[in-house]
């Protein structure tokens, strides 16, 4: 066994200054609740940032994720340093999951990528509702690990970047 998920940076990146959307699902909202809670928490207790800049929006399913990500970016003043977007898909017996799946990582992308806002990827694709709750760091594996902890470490790490200009 070793520690799941993303080790922190070496560099301990001051997310004070920052403004952060959370937008999230109420597809499979108790899980995704324990997802954003994990967000914030970590953006507040590791990166000091402030809770009054941390903006959270719902959509219904992870398919919207990526036009309203979209839109909130484009129409927020001020505009956000970064964006995470928090979903929980689990797959059932049609081909829905694939395709709802495939484009939200591919829309998730775009959006950041033609934005220059940094798009945090913080939807779980599960086989079944246990790896859900355990990647949520919810129900009863020792192996449990919330990732709305890595969507934190990763949006403040772009978020401070870009504030920089990406410069060495
Ligand atoms: N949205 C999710 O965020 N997670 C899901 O597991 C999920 N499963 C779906 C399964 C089916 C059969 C359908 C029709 C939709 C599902 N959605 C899910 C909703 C989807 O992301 C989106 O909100 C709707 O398709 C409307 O655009």
């Amino acid at each position: 066994m070793f520690a799941k998920g993303v080790t922190p940076s070496e560099t301990q990146y001051d997310g004070s200054n920052l403004r952060i959307l959370i937008l999230h699902t109420r597809w499979n909202l108790p899980v995704v609740k324990a997802l954003v809670d994990g967000a914030q928490r970590t953006l507040i207790s590791e990166f000091n940032v402030k809770a009054e800049k941390i903006i959270l929006k719902d959509v219904a399913g992870s398919y919207e994720l990526p036009f309203a990500a979209q839109e909130y970016i484009k129409h927020s003043i001020p505009k956000f340093d970064a964006v995470i977007c928090i979903g929980v898909l689990i797959k059932g017996s049609t081909m829905h999951f694939e395709y709802i799946a495939e484009a939200t990582a591919h829309g998730i992308m775009r959006v950041g990528m033609e934005t220059g806002t940094p798009c945090v990827f913080g939807v779980l694709t599960c086989l079944n509702d246990e790896q859900a709750l355990e990647r949520a760091g919810l129900g009863e594996s020792p192996a449990k690990h919330n990732h709305g902890i890595d969507w934190a470490r990763c949006a403040v790490e772009l978020g401070v970047k870009k504030r920089q200009g990406w410069s060495s």
